[in-house]
């Protein structure tokens, strides 16, 4: 005879304790902690401390409300890898080729909190990581670096110019609407405020064109692009329209 066991998380008799199978079912514990702070020892100096409690609830209770925006990054195998600052055009798109994301972890210098012209840790997580949650979103990225791997370095300044004007600063239609998906608008809110105002020039987003458009990373852009929108709000530009695009350049 063959004797089943049922998987439980209940400690029944002849149970096997339930175990996760894949990294998706580690969410099925993530929000389950023990009851508040009973981890901390009794001479902790946090355990009788009210306000360091408060404190600790109020960040655990935000993730709690905000998590379900990043949990499905999981689904689509993107990997965030840290680094120190800003790598070069090449090494960056190299990254994307293997669904990985160079993110810094730094934050913005405090005297200037509505722009940083380099990448901190609010425009990796507000901006880039919730994108890669879309499965064609995240195809296009490791497409766009693949297409990176070996090339001419005048090839690299083109993707990243598309990148530039896409994954960072790129509009897209909805409905009769235009919208932000760019990771630089979506963690600036001045800029995010301004590329849909009338200040700005909005042109259509033609590979041959955007990909030689010169711009400058320490100001608000004077020209956007907008994409076409298809199929979902992260899919600006259909992936195999992208594939052909790419290597039309
Ligand atoms: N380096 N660390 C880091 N993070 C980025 O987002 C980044 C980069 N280097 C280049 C880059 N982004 C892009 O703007 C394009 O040059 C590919
Ligand atoms: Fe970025």
């Amino acid at each position: 005879g063959v004797t089943v066991h049922e998987l439980s998380r209940t400690k029944k008799k002849d149970t096997v304790p339930w175990f996760p199978r894949s990294i998706q079912e580690l969410d099925r514990f993530a929000n389950q902690i023990l009851s508040y702070g009973a981890e901390l020892d009794a001479d902790h100096p946090g355990f009788k401390d009210p306000v360091y409690r408060a404190r600790r609830k109020e960040f655990a209770d935000i993730v709690l409300l905000t998590c379900h925006v990043f949990v499905p990054s999981a689904c689509t195998g993107f990997r965030l890898r840290p680094v120190a600052g800003l790598l070069s055009s090449r090494d960056f798109l190299a990254g994307l080729a293997f669904r990985v994301f160079h993110s810094t972890q730094y934050i913005r210098h405090a005297s200037k909190p509505m722009y940083t012209p380099e990448p901190d840790i609010c425009h990796e997580l507000l901006g880039h990581v919730p994108l890669f949650a879309d499965p064609s979103f995240a195809q296009f990225s490791q497409e766009i670096g693949l297409a990176s791997l070996g090339a001419p370095d005048d090839f690299i300044e083109k993707l990243a110019t598309v990148y530039w004007f896409t994954v960072e600063f790129g509009l897209c239609k909805e409905g009769d609407s235009l919208k932000a998906y760019g990771a630089g608008l979506l963690s600036s809110f001045g800029e995010l405020q301004y590329c849909l105002s009338s200040k700005p020039e909005i042109r259509p987003l033609v590979l041959e064109n955007t990909s030689v458009q010169k711009y400058s990373v320490t100001e608000f852009q004077p020209i956007y692009f907008v994409a076409e929108t298809n199929h979902s709000i992260y899919n600006p530009i259909p992936y195999p329209l992208q594939i052909q695009q790419i290597s039309l350049l």
